[in-house]
């Protein structure tokens, strides 16, 4: 057997150079590149490996250096999710605190099912100088560290602790991470010691290979109890997730729904699905959903989910459905199965040409599809209203949303992930490409927004990128504007500065909490609470101070000049708006669940319970 001599770090660089994908003919690099943040977990290791390709070129692998590590995991979250999941990025972190701070983000990626390869690096295989800084010990046993953390969030763990255990691992986190089903995090840890031992690696290791990322078709037994209960429907529904995106089924979405008058509700995952104003469209569904969409839901007596998860904002928390019988197309069974649903176990897109082919001439009763598409153009009128208020003297959140979706070109890509913003995108945003609408609300991360620009610029540089960020988020984790800065990468940050939290602050108030802690404000001595001025907060003037071309905005129609601007830039360009924290959204046809607390001495949450109590009255389990 011939073999090459190179650290265990060395080897897995060029193994990673060497995986690819292949779908629909279409064959790419699984790993693009590698983030990282060196310390001395992984300094010499890695680190030494990465400088050693670039410098060789004996393996090409492009780093980029991160400014914080959860953010280094967002943007490849990020980048999996604009790339459909065909391609990844790796990130390597030191041990400790640089490893750790990537757990959120590994379950950001888990919870999303997008893949990425996380490379934590672990306290010394051989024990030698333990404890090593940064180690945690545990009295309980010899083999725990903190990257233990990693477990539960990632769909593949292993640590390393000799060199040969990166063949089987290696091998097995590639899988994992092309398969549709099982994708998400992908963790192996990397003791440092282990990292820099040199090893004999059998060269068929390092020989090109590529992952087919299948498209499995149906069951034909499952295939004909679907078709058994579409046939039999008058009044369907196509609720359209994530998967129809990621099995770029969104054109053979098209041409169902078009053929059978099946109007089609969408998911934030899904949202783009079809375009805005394809005439089965109806919007988005569940708690923020328009209210053709809930209206529909609510009569429906089927609802077909394709690739779907079904969470509590889809399904309004279980209050959205009436009598319906579920066909669940989805390459999970987990999530085939779920509202004791007809199973159809497939990839979307094979899912859909299956159905077609086997439903002849049957549609969706012709007064039905006539009523959704009157139901959705009157929403479209309140989207209207939403976007021309004409709010004083601050503009409203809806107007600055309207003005940058009509200021956006058809293939751009808009980033918002967590606040108030993901709700009122959901209901009024309209898409002309299945790539445009970019919001993350599996994990609804605040932090996720600036680093997943930069995973979205990577993953499609053709395309103009525009970040939505609120002041929260924007505090949270504005630390990749650096590293965009630096790789001349160019992308539009909209910065919503409204003091707090418009989104938990609206949230609290309904539910009888009275916005507590909600505004970024001074402490008041005469209240003892931060309802003082508003704090002296410069956003503009931070984003400037990291290199950021900053432009700010007072009103809509500056803000609409600002973007324009924007748009024109060659470099990373912050637009600063401030917006009426209470102006209002678009109105709300469907609940969430929020418990309320069951005893209380204040009078505004015993009348919030009231309404609690009352609401969960509509909540079914779909049996
Ligand atoms: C990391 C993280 N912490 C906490 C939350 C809970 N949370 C959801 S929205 C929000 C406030 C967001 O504030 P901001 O970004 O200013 O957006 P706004 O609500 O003002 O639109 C919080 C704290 C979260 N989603 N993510
Ligand atoms: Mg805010």
């Amino acid at each position: 057997m011939s073999t090459v001599r190179l650290t265990t770090a060395q080897a897995l660089v060029r193994f990673l150079a060497n995986q690819h994908t292949e779908r629909d003919g279409e064959r790419r690099r699984l790993i693009a590149g590698t983030f990282g943040i060196f310390g001395h977990g992984n300094v010499a290791g890695l680190g030494q490996a990465l400088l050693q390709a670039a410098r060789t070129g004996e393996a090409d692998m492009p780093y980029l250096l991160a400014r914080n590590e959860q953010a280094m995991v967002h943007a490849a979250a990020a980048y999996a999710k604009a790339s459909d999941r065909l391609a990844a990025y790796a990130c390597t972190a030191s041990i400790g605190p640089g490893s750790t701070n990537m757990v959120t983000g590994a379950a950001l990626a888990t919870v999303n099912r997008l893949p990425v390869l996380l490379l934590p690096s672990d306290v010394f295989a051989t024990r030698a100088p333990d404890p090593v800084l940064q180690q945690l010990e545990d009295p309980r046993g010899g083999d725990v560290s903190v990257n233990d953390a990693f477990r539960p969030v990632s769909k593949y763990f292993d640590r390393v602790w000799r060199p040969e255990q990166l063949i089987p691992a290696a091998l097995a986190a590639m899988r994992v991470l092309t398969d549709p089903v099982e994708t998400g995090a992908v963790t192996l840890c990397l003791p440092q010691d282990v990292q820099a031992e040199a090893h004999d690696w059998p060269v068929g290791f390092f020989r090109e290979r590529v992952w087919t990322v299948r498209r499995p078709e149906p069951d034909a037994a499952e295939l004909e109890a679907a078709l058994a209960v579409l046939r039999g429907a008058e009044r369907p529904l196509i609720v359209a997730g994530g998967g129809v995106v990621y099995s770029r089924a969104t054109e053979a979405l098209r041409a169902f729904a078009a053929a059978r008058g099946v109007p089609v509700a969408e998911t934030h995952a899904g949202r783009g699905s079809l375009q805005w104003d394809h005439p089965q469209a109806v919007g988005a569904l569940g708690s923020t959903g328009s209210r053709a969409a809930n209206r529909l839901a609510a009569e429906a007596d089927a609802v077909l989910g394709i690739g779907t998860r079904y969470t509590d904002f889809t399904t309004a928390s279980h209050t959205v459905f009436g009598d319906a019988a579920f066909v669940n197309l989805n390459v999970a069974a987990l999530d085939a199965a779920k509202h004791s649903a007809t199973s159809l176990v497939a990839d979307a897109r094979a899912g859909i040409g299956a159905l077609d082919r086997g439903l002849g001439e049957w549609r969706a009763d012709p007064a039905w599809t006539a009523r959704a598409r009157t139901l959705a153009d009157e929403w479209q009128t309140v989207v209207d209203e939403a976007k021309h208020l004409g709010y004083a003297p601050l503009p409203a959140q809806t107007e600055i949303l309207g003005a940058l979706n009509d200021a956006v070109g058809e293939h751009d890509i808009v980033v918002n992930a967590a606040g108030s913003m993901p709700g009122d995108l959901q209901m009024m945003w309209r898409s002309r490409d299945p790539k445009q609408y970019h919001v993350e609300y599996g994990y609804s991360c605040m932090g996720y927004e600036i680093a997943a620009g930069l995973g979205c610029k990577l993953a499609d540089p053709e395309r103009d990128v525009f970040v939505l960020v609120g002041d929260g988020s924007y505090l949270m984790l504005a630390s990749e504007i650096p590293t965009l800065v630096a790789e001349g990468l160019k992308v539009v940050i909209v910065v919503v500065q409204n003091h707090g939290f418009a989104s938990i602050g609206a949230l609290s108030e309904s539910l009888g909490s009275q916005r507590f802690g909600t505004a970024y404000r001074y402490r008041d001595p005469a209240t003892g609470l931060l309802d003082g001025d508003v704090l002296p907060v410069d956003l503009a003037a931070n984003a400037a101070s990291l290199g950021a071309n900053v432009l700010t905005a007072t009103t809509v129609a500056g803000f609409a000049e600002a973007i324009a601007a924007a748009k024109a830039a060659a470099t990373t360009t912050v637009v600063h708006v401030e917006t009426d924290p209470r102006s209002p959204g678009l109105p709300q046809s469907a609940w969430w669940d929020v418990p309320v607390s069951e005893v209380s001495a204040l009078d505004s949450t015993r009348a919030a319970r009231a309404a609690y109590t009352d609401s969960r009255r509509a909540q079914r389990h779909y049996l």
